[in-house]
């Protein structure tokens, strides 16, 4: 029996979990119900598994219920006895901080889309989601050797999976052009595997 995952194929949060199954060889294991997570139409098919009708959604062949993408990788990971959440403190931190970045920038990402889509946007919103998106961008761009030279890890595919909704949902930034040493960095990310087989599709 499968563990059944909510799933989208446009959703950068259940990418991070398709990357996390790639990664830990458990892809086999998944059986992928296609369930459409918008915030104003909650999904009732997908409520009886989780009240905030959000995807990703892991449900186990118990029944059990996991969410958000932060635990479903994390529970991926240790069923898999991976090494993508490391237990030594010095890279413990360090991808728990930029998996928490990379969230952090895909839920500022999500609320600027949902608000540059309104009828009428108020432009102090969108103006503080486009600051606040530059200084990440900034940031990650001066991290980007230490990205390179840290073991692959759950703060890489998070911020490997924000950068591709970048590109995804954000055309017009050209943000390659303002952080070029991270841009580096993801074009090599985005040769694994991992990334090339779950890359977003259009529509
Ligand atoms: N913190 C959650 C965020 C998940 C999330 O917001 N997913 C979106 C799809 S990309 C969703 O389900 N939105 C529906 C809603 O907010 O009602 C996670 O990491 O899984």
């Amino acid at each position: 029996m499968a563990m059944k995952l909510h799933w989208s194929p446009k959703s950068p949060y259940v990418r991070k979990v398709m990357v996390c199954a790639h990664e830990l060889n458990l892809l086999e294991r998944l059986e992928l119900v296609r369930s459409v997570a918008a915030m104003l139409k909650p999904n009732e098919r997908l409520m009886v598994d989780n009240p905030l009708s959000k995807i990703p959604t892991l449900v186990l062949e118990d029944g059990f219920a996991l969410f958000d993408s932060a635990v479903i990788c994390e529970y991926l990971n240790d069923l898999a006895g991976g090494s993508l959440f490391p237990t030594q403190p010095a890279d413990k931190w360090q991808a728990l901080r930029w998996h928490a970045f990379g969230d952090g920038l895909l839920d500022a990402l999500i609320l600027w889309r949902n608000e540059r889509e309104r009828e009428v946007p108020l432009t102090a919103l969108v103006n503080a989601f486009e600051l606040k998106t530059r200084a990440c961008l900034r940031q990650l761009d001066d991290e980007a050797q230490a990205l390179t030279e840290t073991p692959f890890s759950i703060g890489h595919i998070a911020l490997g999976c924000s950068l591709g909704y970048l590109d995804y949902r954000f055309d017009g930034l050209r943000w390659r052009e303002s952080a070029p040493r991270l841009a580096d960095w993801l074009t090599e990310l985005a040769k694994r595997p991992s990334f090339q087989q779950t890359e977003p599709v259009n529509g």
